[in-house]
């Protein structure tokens, strides 16, 4: 193979080739090569612009509904004109080549794994793109009559539409984060991709692999608070490393 891999990613390939179940957590930054900003990188990232809290809470979106409701339109329009890139094409290619081998785990809301083709993503923080009720369950009108606005809303009950996705301070959805949290428990290996590490419980999976014994390497350009978690550390995108960590494995 003689393509550029950072130090440590041969020992992970070996580890890949042994493991006959591998889980994967990714986070913002396997995005960040498609053109989706990532959040807690300091220069460009969201929160650099907004505070979490204010856009990424139930109590933000009710206190400013029009401003969180357009933050996220902003994002689907942005996520509408942007692509999956080597990285998720190299995770959903592996999937494919060895059925049932990789689960894949994610923070992001963005699609773009589904995009390329994974399959059983386990998306821990819902989905951009799915709209659901503010208040529920008042069944006064089925959301697809929900009135256009900013956000959209009844006319009949006064209800709002919200994104579908897991806010801070909201639980995540019980089966899927069981469904990850049992691979994190049966996996020999798992890969952790793009995330600063700092979300839970999300970002508690590393340590659930590592104390079921699971070997544990990161792939970020950048230092992560799981750094300490990990038996290896490799350097650098994942749009470089996937596609050459995972080839011919
Ligand atoms: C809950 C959806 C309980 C919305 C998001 C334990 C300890 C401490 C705190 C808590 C805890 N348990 C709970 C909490 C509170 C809170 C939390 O974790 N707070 C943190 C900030 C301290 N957690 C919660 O509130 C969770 N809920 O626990 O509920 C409960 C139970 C029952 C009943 C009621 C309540 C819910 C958390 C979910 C929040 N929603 N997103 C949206 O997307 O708008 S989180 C948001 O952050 C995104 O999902 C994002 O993916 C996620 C994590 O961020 P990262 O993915 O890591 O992104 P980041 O920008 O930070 O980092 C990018 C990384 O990529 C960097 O490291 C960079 O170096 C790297 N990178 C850049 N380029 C590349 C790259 N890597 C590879 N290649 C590249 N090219």
């Amino acid at each position: 193979m003689n393509i550029a891999l950072p130090a440590g990613a041969y020992e992970v390939r070996q580890w890949l080739q042994g493991a006959a179940h591998i889980a994967v957590l990714t986070g913002a930054g396997i995005s960040a090569e498609s053109g989706v900003p990532t959040f807690r990188e300091a220069q460009t990232g969201y929160w650099a612009q907004f505070r979490p809290e204010d856009m990424a809470t139930e109590a933000g979106f009710r206190a400013h509904p029009r401003r969180v409701w357009d933050w996220y339109q902003h994002r689907r329009n942005l996520l509408a004109g942007v692509h999956p890139n080597a990285g998720h094409v190299a995770l959903a290619q592996f999937q494919q080549q060895h059925p049932g081998r990789l689960t894949l785990i994610t923070q992001n809301v963005d699609g773009l794994h589904q995009r390329a083709g994974s399959i059983g993503t386990l998306c821990l923080h819902g989905d951009i793109f799915a709209d659901r009720w503010l208040d529920t369950p008042r069944n006064c009108c089925h959301i697809d009559h929900a009135v256009a606005g900013h956000p959209p809303y009844c006319d009949r009950c006064g209800n709002l539409v919200r994104p579908g996705v897991v806010w801070f301070g909201e639980p995540l959805p019980y089966a899927t984060l069981e469904a990850a949290q049992q691979a994190a428990r049966t996996c020999e290996l798992m890969l952790v991709v793009g995330t600063a590490g700092a979300v839970y419980p999300a970002a508690g999976l590393a340590q659930v692999a590592r104390q079921a014994c699971a070997r544990v390497a990161i792939i970020n350009p950048a230092a992560s608070d799981l750094d300490d978690v990990a038996h290896a550390l490799l350097s650098g995108t994942a749009g470089s490393v996937l596609p050459a960590l995972l080839a011919g494995v």
